[in-house]
C-alpha cells in the first residue's frame, strides 16, 4: 500500500471529476459526449485511499503535480484498455456493471506483477484508484473473471 500523504480537497476533487466524467459519459439528457475531459484538472498533491477529511491542511505545501485519468469498467471490460500515462497518474476505475469485479495486477492468480495494485471487490458505483510512480507495462485483470484484460503503460 502506498501510504502517502492524503489532501481532503484532492479528494473531492477527483470524486467530483469523476463523478462529472461518469455523468458525462452516461448521463441522459445532458447532451451530448463528455466533453469536459478537457478540463482534466491537475492538483498540486497526492491522495491515499480511506484518509479522514483535514480541510486545514494547505495544499500547498506538497511538490508533485498529480493528473487522474479514469477507466470504466462497462460491460465485463476495461474502458480503455490499455492506456499510456505519465508517471505520477493516478488511474481511478469504476465499476458501471451489476456484477463485481475486483482489481489485480497480472498474472492471475499470483498478482504479482503489481502487488500494491489490489482493489477490494468492487460493486456497481465503486471506485478503486492507484497511483503509478514508476515507469513500466503493468497488466491487469479482474480476479474474478480473468479474461478480463487491462494494461497500464507508465513512461516519461
Ligand atoms: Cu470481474
Amino acid at each position: 500500500m502506498n501510504e502517502r500523504t492524503g489532501i481532503a480537497w484532492a479528494g473531492a476533487a477527483i470524486l467530483v471529476l469523476a463523478l462529472v466524467l461518469a455523468a458525462g459519459c452516461t448521463g441522459p439528457g445532458t447532451g451530448g459526449p463528455g466533453t469536459v475531459v478537457t478540463t482534466t484538472p491537475s492538483l498540486a498533491v497526492t491522495t491515499g485511499i480511506g484518509e479522514s477529511p483535514t480541510p486545514e491542511d494547505p495544499v500547498t505545501e506538497t511538490t508533485e503535480v498529480e493528473s487522474v485519468v479514469e477507466v470504466l469498467i462497462r460491460n465485463s471490460a476495461f474502458e480503455p484498455a490499455s492506456l499510456t500515462i505519465p508517471p505520477g497518474t493516478t488511474v481511478i476505475w469504476t465499476n458501471e456493471d451489476t456484477v463485481p469485479h475486483l482489481l489485480a495486477s497480472d498474472p492471475h492468480p499470483a498478482h504479482t506483477g503489481l502487488p500494491e495494485l489490489v482493489s477490494d471487490t468492487l460493486s456497481q458505483g465503486d471506485m478503486y484508484r492507484f497511483t503509478f510512480t514508476k515507469t513500466g507495462n503493468y497488466g491487469y485483470h479482474c480476479d474474478i473473471h480473468p479474461s478480463m484484460t487491462g494494461t497500464i503503460v507508465v513512461e516519461e
